[in-house]
């Protein structure tokens, strides 16, 4: 971090600075002064320095950052990419990709029982359905709650895919407790109280990414759950807004790459989300892969024309399995380039 100061400063000022920022941060200072301008640079861990804090001294012009204020999710230290293994051995950001695949909201026995099945038929290796729905209209289905988590045990009882559901608040952490990997939505990513908690639980955490969020932003959420200890964090691109109205929001792709080289944290892509039409999925489920995602999240339904929530970026059972098997056919030739 590099702090400018002000002109006129006096000496002494300066030292009482100085002193206060090493003490309070434990940093070293470096100082250089120049002609009319005075400049100091800080060495250490700058991560846990409060901007706000410095800003607000007299003797402060302005302050740059010249590391990434995340620390925990930073690939600066930790060079290796992490992979994030369940109790039941399934594996993320091993290099394999992984589907979570299923319904946007979980409706009824049958209906998550069949689309499990037939996810799991066609290479899914995640059940993913939404029991508490975080709806835009308070008059929209808001889920089947408690009774819907208990439909998603089921189904993975019968499958033996391990399941992904979004929690909403961080009161209901013991509801999640059996739940394989626990969704935080796109609206929730900076609810930093959830975050906490969720930083004081050993479970995966699948962070969406908000709807107007910077990756920097995404990523500072993501150092909230690890800085309580959960270094299980996965992230997940699912489109910000913009001014385009011809898809339901903009699928970032460049945000894998980008995190990618930022972070060492696994990051997936959530195509249906992203675009809002089942006719943009496959292609763009294509594209997440050749981005270098490590999996896709993907919603399947067994009736979308009559879905409860998210229908028209539904696919069918079959449409998955067309998308999943052109998907893991190009993986396959995604691999092959890339080790050459
Ligand atoms: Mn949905």
């Amino acid at each position: 971090m590099i702090i400018i100061i002000k002109q006129n400063v006096s000496k002494d000022q300066l030292t009482v600075f100085k002193a206060n920022l090493e003490e309070k941060y434990n940093v070293k200072v470096n100082t250089w002064v120049g002609v009319g301008s005075t400049v100091l640079g800080l060495i250490g861990d700058t991560t846990q320095i409060d901007e706000d804090w410095v800003n607000a001294q007299d003797v402060v012009e302005k302050i740059k950052r010249v590391q990434e204020p995340y620390k925990k999710a930073n690939r600066k230290f930790h060079p290796d990419n992490t992979v994030i293994e369940l109790p039941t051995g399934q594996k993320i950001g091993d290099g394999n990709l992984c589907i979570m695949a299923g319904p946007c909201s979980v409706e009824s026995e049958e209906q998550i029982n069949y689309v499990a099945q037939r996810v799991k038929d066609s290479g899914a290796t995640f059940l993913r359905g939404g029991a508490f729905k975080p709806r835009t209209s308070p008059y929209s289905f808001q889920g089947l709650k408690a009774e819907g988590l208990d439909l998603l045990k089921g189904a993975r009882k019968v499958t033996g895919l391990p399941i992904v559901t979004e929690i909403m608040r961080a009161s209901h952490i013991d509801m999640f407790e059996s739940v394989d990997i626990i969704q935080v939505g796109a609206r929730n990513m900076q609810n930093f109280e959830l975050l906490k908690e969720l930083g004081r639980i050993d479970k995966p955490i699948l962070l969406k990414r908000g709807l107007s969020n910077t990756i920097e932003e995404w990523l500072m959420s993501a150092e909230y759950i690890m800085a309580g200890g959960n270094s299980k964090v996965i992230l997940c691109e699912r489109g910000i807004r913009t001014y385009e109205t011809a898809t339901r929001n903009t699928l970032d792709l460049s945000a894998v790459p980008v995190i990618k080289k930022l972070s060492h944290l696994p990051v997936i892509v959530d195509p249906s989300h992203a675009t809002g039409k089942s006719s943009l999925v496959e292609q763009m489920s294509l594209a997440a892969v050749a981005a270098g995602a490590d999996g896709l999240m993907i919603e399947v339904h067994n009736d979308p024309k009559h879905a409860l929530s998210d229908g028209a970026q539904s696919l069918t059972p079959d449409q998955f399995d067309s998308v999943a098997r052109k998907v893991f056919a190009l993986k396959k030739a995604y691999d092959l380039i890339m080790a050459e």
